[in-house]
């Protein structure tokens, strides 16, 4: 018989994951408390609000509050499972820093009373399910952690990797499968038990490292296929194809399915965990490696480009349309439309640059500060614009008439207007 999850749940961080994992638990009659440091991200949750942009994810928050299954607060409370859901960024060399997972355990750790099962969610490098593990049981030496013994331990430590799409989390959340990695057999199916409420898929149980390793695998592969397709993208460039028409023949062989080409990989996960494959084996990681380094060139690349337009005309001006990492969301985080931006507005400071954003309604602070930087409206920036460079493929450019293209210099990276 498979266990049955019975208790409180705790969730340290609410953020892109935390918050929609406490929603789907709450509305399952889970009792749910969402901790996070920020007082204004709580104080938002507690009134039912969500901090950013995510479809569905509203509604869902406000009638968990209301309904009283989820509350937020800024303390860690006891509880039967705590869910670690906080960012675990890289260093300038590329290490994962994992202070924000270490500060979530020191918080966990007073609460602990003997049965808990902590989970690590945050995208981690192999080997840090078992250093929360050891955290724990360093300030509990009281307790008997999972790392140190194959028998009872006194609480249990799993990996269970987020794998949702940001844009589709709610509904992913519930389909995908699940891969949950106990330190322990029992501690995997200690976490199992908590993941049935709600997942529909399949829960795949595994070992904590392994689970690690899947997930970084996962969008190292991802990383990999793109970065093949915007190597393509320059090659094709250089000897006068067209990328778009190459991909879509090579595609019709029914074992060939190049991805898309684009400005650069941005969002908070593809652009990011590949590096913690490099970190745990550098020597031995050179396609990752390589695949990371085209793909961070790409928003180089395309602000050359777009410079190089600009010595056509006397006084140029430009349009750049999407900031956001991909299409139709606010996400601006790692994305390489940013990065070509503020390139071009710096190498050219006299050259007016006029963005457009249907997502945002200021723009992000490194551009904000850029004096020959300003957000408009789709229409007015490309109606002034001598060049237009197309950055997000959000559904809004795609249905841009193309009337309003003509006769200017137009850059397409997504391919949307072929
Ligand atoms: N991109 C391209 N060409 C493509 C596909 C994507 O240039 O053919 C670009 C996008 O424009 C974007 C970036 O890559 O800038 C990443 O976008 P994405 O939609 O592929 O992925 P993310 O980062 O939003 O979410 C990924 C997902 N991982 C995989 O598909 C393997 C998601 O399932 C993970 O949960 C998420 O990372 C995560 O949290 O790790």
């Amino acid at each position: 018989m498979d266990e049955v999850f019975d208790g409180t749940v705790a969730i340290l961080g609410l953020g892109y994951i935390g918050l929609p994992t406490a929603v789907v638990l709450a509305t399952r009659g889970v009792q749910v408390v969402g901790v996070d440091v920020n007082e204004a991200t709580v104080a938002a949750v507690a009134r039912g609000e969500v901090p950013f942009v995510e479809p569905d994810l509203a509604v869902a928050v406000s009638g968990a509050v209301s309904m009283g299954r989820l509350s937020a607060t800024t303390e860690v409370p006891e509880a039967e499972a705590y869910v670690i859901a906080v960012p675990t960024p890289f260093t300038e060399g590329h290490e994962a820093d994992l202070s924000f997972v270490r500060s979530a355990a020191e918080r966990i750790a007073p609460r602990l009373r003997g049965g808990e099962v902590v989970i690590l969610e945050s995208t981690s490098p192999p080997g840090a399910s078992e250093q929360v593990s050891r955290w724990l049981g360093e300030l509990r030496p009281d307790l008997v952690a999972p790392h140190m013994s194959e028998g009872v331990p006194d609480f249990h430590v799993a990996h269970c990797p987020e794998r949702v799409l940001p844009g589709r989390i709610m509904i992913e959340m519930v389909t995908n499968d699940r891969v949950v990695g106990g330190i322990t057999r029992r501690c995997a199916e200690k976490a199992a038990a908590l993941y049935r409420v709600f997942c529909q898929g399949k829960i795949l149980l595994t070992d904590a490292a392994s689970a690690e390793m899947a997930k970084l695998v996962e969008n190292a592969y991802r990383d990999v296929n793109i970065a093949l397709a915007n190597e393509l993208s320059l090659i094709s460039e250089e000897l006068n194809l067209d990328v778009w028409e190459v991909i879509r023949l090579a595609n019709h062989h029914p074992r060939v399915n190049v991805l898309t080409p684009g400005p650069g990989v941005g969002g908070h996960c593809i652009a990011v965990d590949p590096w913690f494959i490099v970190g745990a084996a550098p020597e031995l990681s050179r396609l990752i490696r390589t695949a990371r380094e085209i793909n961070d060139h790409k928003p180089h690349h395309v602000a050359e480009q777009v410079i190089a337009k600009t010595a056509r005309f006397r006084d140029p001006s430009v349009a750049c349309l999407g900031l956001s990492y991909k299409a139709n969301i606010d996400d601006l985080r790692e994305s390489p439309a940013v990065d070509i931006v503020s390139d071009i507005a710096r190498a050219l400071p006299g050259l007016e640059i006029r963005v457009a954003e249907p997502f945002v309604d200021r723009l992000p602070d490194e551009l904000g500060s850029l004096p020959n930087v300003s957000l408009h409206p789709v229409a007015d920036a490309v109606e002034k614009a001598d060049i237009v460079v197309l950055l997000v493929d959000h559904d809004l450019f795609r249905g841009l008439s193309r009337s309003r293209l003509a006769g200017k210099v137009v850059y397409d990276t997504r391919g949307i207007w072929r």
